[in-house]
């Protein structure tokens, strides 16, 4: 017989079975929560949300009353590649195949403001989205895909302008008014700042331009959502939820206020501001995370008074997490993704992107991208996940996790806003340090197998099998991108243009007027992205950010453990053997500004005791090679993430060797396909670091690199 059932019978009775306090199987998530083993109705003892109802504010059960029982979430998969044509052609093969919505992928040339032909941009056109150069891309980008009916979203925030101008001129020559175009622009750029780092113009004008865009939708573009406000980004930065999901909300009361300051009424802007959050591994965590996300933006939203009740409304798109998908067995990334893409559905979000297995090396091909939106279409129509509202409410454990969650991002909006709010706490850089720190200690739990994933740190195969890759021919993409901007510069009236792009400097250096609609003019003047963005460099300047690296946070997690023991030992040695600290330069190049593996590098490596040289982002491979021999280093350590690795890491070991530099050993890290491997290293690479490499096994590789170049 066992005791009556309660708390604390149920404590015996656990305790009997594990040998152990049941408390010892709390989890401790990187949020500060502590995850009990059983949760029970004293849990919800002073929950203040539970008798809320969807529909209703504070909306915590969902925006809408019959929520996906009325209209399932829209599928909405987010892709671009190459060419206008490639993409177009891939966007109605998909519409026709069940996607429901556009979400438009730019290349990374394009996100910072530079033409495909622009010196700067070599590695970069086509590469990770496609390359839209002028008004000319974007027709053939929606050719035959009815802006009227269906609602594109563009993921562009440092050249938002001249991309919004671009699609509004392509609507209305494909005849339709910019009054009836729906969809979404991310024109988040405090985030920039944080962790995506597609950036052009500092941050003061860069906040500008976000208003001037509500401003100018809010009065011409009523069906047009003016902003996505996105957390997704720290979340893959390596952001814990409460950090995503404070900061996140603490951006969008950050743009409010910019609204506001332009003279905006509240409720002519408020029900078309959306968010984007990322949805990870932590089921239960990310389900909460949105329904806390939606309680704390009411009560925001409160604040400023609006009449209408969906001012107060938050929706959202979500992605199921991309760094949560690996290299290694990567068919596992399919179940990871069905099961972030339930939990995305749990916790009620109104769009949803299911990434492809094989994202975590390369753009997904036709078929791993029919898995992806095949994973949403059956989530609706097999599982019945559609039938009923929050059906994870009243729930214990979910409503006790909604309000911790809920709780714990609170207070630290509060601390954002006692620094004055989000502007000014992006200036002071705490919260990219904060994620960045939250990335370092994920990283070492990983390393240190403390954190189980599965075919990486555990349960891996003795051998991959192959998998095949898309791979773009960025030369030949170049080529007709280039072939397409002399034929749209030679077509034009050179004197409208030139109007026209005075006439948007006036516009930003002055501050009178409204930049878009400025853009719009010289869009449909045939001006160029990179001309549009180049009149507002003249105004506004460029921003260079200073990296700086987090100390003491990987070593830590390992203190005295012998492995590391020994390898910060024989780095002492050598060192002592060299002379001097044994140097590394972390280098990103061209325009990827996924800059969370080179942060993490730099800081481990810091840590067991080389001296880092973190390089700026956006270096030249020339540019690179002249810090690398200014800084008199060892070692660069190249960091590629948007697949530019081919191009630019030979152009680095051949700069090297022509400023007389071919000591330095190059190494590559980051998503290189293993298809790849060879061919960097015969083009002078030393060694190459694939996703899921163990950092100790790194620097080990590091320091048999030097210590062999020694020998030699
Ligand atoms: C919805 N509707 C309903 C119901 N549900 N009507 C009646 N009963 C219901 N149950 C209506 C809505 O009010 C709306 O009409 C219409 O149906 C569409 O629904 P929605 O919920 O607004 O969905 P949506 O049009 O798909 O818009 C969703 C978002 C939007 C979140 C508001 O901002 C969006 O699509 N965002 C996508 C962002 C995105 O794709 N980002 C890509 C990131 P009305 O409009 O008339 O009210 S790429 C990420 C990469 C990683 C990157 O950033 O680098």
């Amino acid at each position: 017989m066992t005791d009556k059932p309660s708390i604390d019978s149920w404590k015996k009775l656990a305790e009997r079975e594990i040998k152990a306090s049941p408390d010892t199987l709390t989890w401790n998530t990187p949020e500060g929560i502590d995850v009990k083993p059983l949760y029970t109705a004293d849990d919800l003892e002073g929950i203040g949300h539970l008798g809320t109802l969807p529909g209703f504010e504070p909306f915590l059960r969902g925006p809408r009353a019959s929520m996906y029982a009325g209209r399932p979430w829209t599928i909405r998969q987010y892709a671009g590649f190459s060419t206008a044509e490639a993409s177009n052609n891939f966007y109605r093969k998909a519409l026709a195949a069940g996607q429901q919505g556009v979400s438009v992928a730019f290349d990374l040339a394009t996100h910072r403001g530079y033409d495909s032909d622009h010196p700067r941009v070599e590695g970069d056109v086509g590469k990770a989205g496609v390359a839209i150069d002028s008004v000319e891309d974007m027709k053939i980008l929606f050719d035959g895909i009815p802006l009227e009916k269906a609602s594109v979203s563009m993921t562009m925030n440092g050249a938002v302008i001249p991309i919004l101008a671009n699609f509004i001129v392509a609507g209305e020559e494909q005849g339709v008014s910019r009054d009836k175009l729906s969809g979404t622009i991310q024109n988040d750029i405090l985030k920039e700042f944080m962790v995506r780092n597609t950036y052009i113009y500092p941050p003061e004008p860069s906040m500008r331009i976000v208003a001037d865009i509500i401003e100018y939708t809010a009065k011409e573009m009523p069906k047009f959502n003016s902003i996505s406000i996105s957390g997704y980004h720290m979340q893959e930065a390596g952001s814990t939820l409460v950090q995503e999901l404070a900061f996140t909300l603490a951006d969008g009361r950050e743009y409010v206020r910019a609204a506001l300051n332009k003279g905006l009424n509240v409720d002519d802007f408020a029900g078309r501001l959306s968010f984007f959050f990322a949805i990870g591994m932590n089921f239960f965590m990310e389900a909460a995370k949105l329904r806390a996300a939606r309680l704390l933006w009411s009560r925001i939203m409160t604040e400023f008074e609006p009449k209408k009740t969906s001012s107060l409304m938050l929706r959202t798109h979500c992605q199921t997490s991309g760094v949560s998908l690996q290299e290694q067995d990567p068919y596992n990334n399919v179940v990871r993704t069905a099961f972030e893409a339930m939990s995305a559905a749990l916790g009620g979000t109104q769009s949803l992107h299911t990434n492809s297995f094989d994202e975590a090396i390369a753009l997904p091909t036709e078929f791993s991208a029919r898995i992806a939106r095949n994973t949403q279409l059956i989530l609706q129509h097999e599982t019945g996940v559609t039938k009923v509202v929050d059906p994870l409410a009243g729930s214990y454990y979910v409503e006790a996790l909604t309000n911790d969650l809920a709780e714990k991002a609170w207070a630290l909006i509060e601390e954002v806003e006692a620094m004055g709010g989000m502007t000014k706490a992006v200036a002071t850089g705490l919260p990219k340090r904060l994620i960045e720190e939250a990335a370092t200690r994920k990283q070492a739990a990983i390393d240190r197998g403390d954190e189980v994933i599965v075919g990486v740190n555990k349960y891996r195969l003795e051998e991959e099998d192959h998998l095949d890759i898309l791979e773009i021919d960025n030369s030949a993409v170049r080529v007709s991108q280039i072939a397409r901007i002399e034929q749209t510069r030679r077509q034009r009236d050179p004197k409208r243009v030139e109007e026209a792009l005075a006439a948007l400097e006036k516009v930003a250096r002055s501050g009178e007027g409204n930049i878009l609609a400025a853009a719009v003019e010289a869009s449909r003047a045939r001006a160029t992205v990179g001309e549009i963005s180049d009149a507002m460099r003249r105004a506004f300047g460029d921003h260079a950010a200073v990296p700086e690296v987090v100390e003491n946070v990987y070593g830590k997690a390992y203190d005295d453990e012998p492995e590391f023991q020994t390898l910060l030992s024989r780095l002492e040695q050598f060192a002592g053997s060299l002379g001097e600290k044994p140097r590394i330069m972390v280098a990103k190049l061209g325009q990827d500004g996924h800059d969370r593996g080179a942060k993490v590098i730099a800081s481990a490596f810091g840590d067991i005791g080389f001296e880092v040289i973190a390089g700026p982002l956006f270096q030249t491979p020339g540019e690179a090679a002249d810090t690398a021999i200014a800084s008199r280093v060892h070692v660069v350590g190249m960091s590629s993430l948007a697949a530019g690795h081919k191009t630019l890491a030979p152009q680095l070991v051949d700069a090297l060797k022509a400023k007389g530099a071919d000591n330095i050993i190059v190494v590559v890290g980051g998503v290189i396909p293993r298809q790849d491997y060879q061919y960097l290293l015969d083009h002078g690479v030393s060694a190459v670091f694939g996703p899921g490499t163990n950092v100790l096994d790194a620097a080990r590789a590091v320091l048999d690199l030097m210590e062999g170049k020694r020998r030699n």
